[in-house]
């Protein structure tokens, strides 16, 4: 790991996200790959427990969060309209006092607008913010970056507490979508979920989007303000391929 960082064979993916009504492209999550020399990649899930055990996940996220930096100011110069990209974070991450200062100077250094940089860190981790976590959000909220709350319904959040943690985006996980539209109860669970996320006043990201049955589903309702992403929509791509990505199917 130490070495595929050195020896740059870390490769980042982007899968886009749709703004609704309608499919206006308005950001994308960053996903890293492992790409070996005969060209095929080792998926996260098999290489993130190696990274997390050799405590590399820091140097990981910050290598991350500077290629988003970077990719966002080359797309500009592209003359690309504004979006944002969102990279997925650890607990640790937050941990470390010099987290935020870190990340606000990558931000300065590529000139990245406030909102264009989103953090996702999964729900259950919010349960073990500590007072320098919250100290690091604070500082990079301030910033201008906003912090998601990934595959929310997951974790075990007190519905109480959930209106007192600090996050922006709520990314409802894909098991609410993966039983619609043909399941009636799991489509009402979801409905209301998007309700009491929008009682809080969260962004709202359905995610897991597969199939165009379920993209009618979410078509039928009033979601507009809601973020869709989804292999139905698009597959994560390579940065170069992600702009040309169009919804095949909304
Ligand atoms: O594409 P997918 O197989 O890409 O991702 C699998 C898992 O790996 C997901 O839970 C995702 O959040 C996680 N993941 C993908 N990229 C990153 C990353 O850059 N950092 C961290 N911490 N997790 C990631
Ligand atoms: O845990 P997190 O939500 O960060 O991870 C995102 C993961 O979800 C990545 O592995 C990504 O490849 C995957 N993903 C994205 N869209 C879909 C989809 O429509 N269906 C499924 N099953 N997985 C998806
Ligand atoms: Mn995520
Ligand atoms: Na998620």
């Amino acid at each position: 790991m130490i070495d595929a960082l050195r020896a740059q064979h870390l490769g980042i993916v982007f899968q886009p996200q749709y703004l609704l009504p309608g499919t206006t492209l308005c950001g994308f999550e960053a996903l890293v790959r492992l790409n070996m020399a005969d060209e095929r990649s080792i998926a996260p899930e098999h290489f993130l427990p190696l990274a997390a055990h050799a405590g590399l996940m820091g140097a990981l996220t910050l290598f991350m969060v500077e290629t988003a930096c970077r990719t966002l100011k080359a797309w500009r110069e592209l003359g690309h309209p504004p979006v944002f990209i969102s990279v997925n974070i650890e607990c640790e991450d937050l941990a470390d006092i010099l987290f935020a200062p870190r990340v606000c100077r990558m931000l300065a250094e590529h000139q990245v607008h406030r909102g264009q940089l989103e953090f996702e860190l999964v729900e259950r981790r919010f349960l073990e913010l500590c007072d320098t976590s919250r100290t690091n959000i604070t500082q990079l909220r301030g910033a201008g970056v906003r912090l998601a709350m990934d595959d929310f319904g997951t974790g075990h959040s007190a519905l109480s507490q959930l209106a007192e943690l600090p996050f922006d985006v709520v990314k409802i996980d894909k098991s609410f979508l993966a039983r619609i539209p043909q399941d009636a109860v799991a489509c009402t669970l979801l409905a209301r979920v998007v309700d009491l996320c929008r009682a809080l006043h969260k962004q709202v990201v359905i995610e897991g989007v597969e199939s165009v049955a379920q993209l009618d589903w979410i078509a039928a309702l009033p979601l507009q303000g809601i973020r869709l992403q989804g292999n139905a929509l698009s597959l994560p791509l390579p940065g170069a391929q992600a702009w040309a990505a169009r919804p095949q199917h909304a």
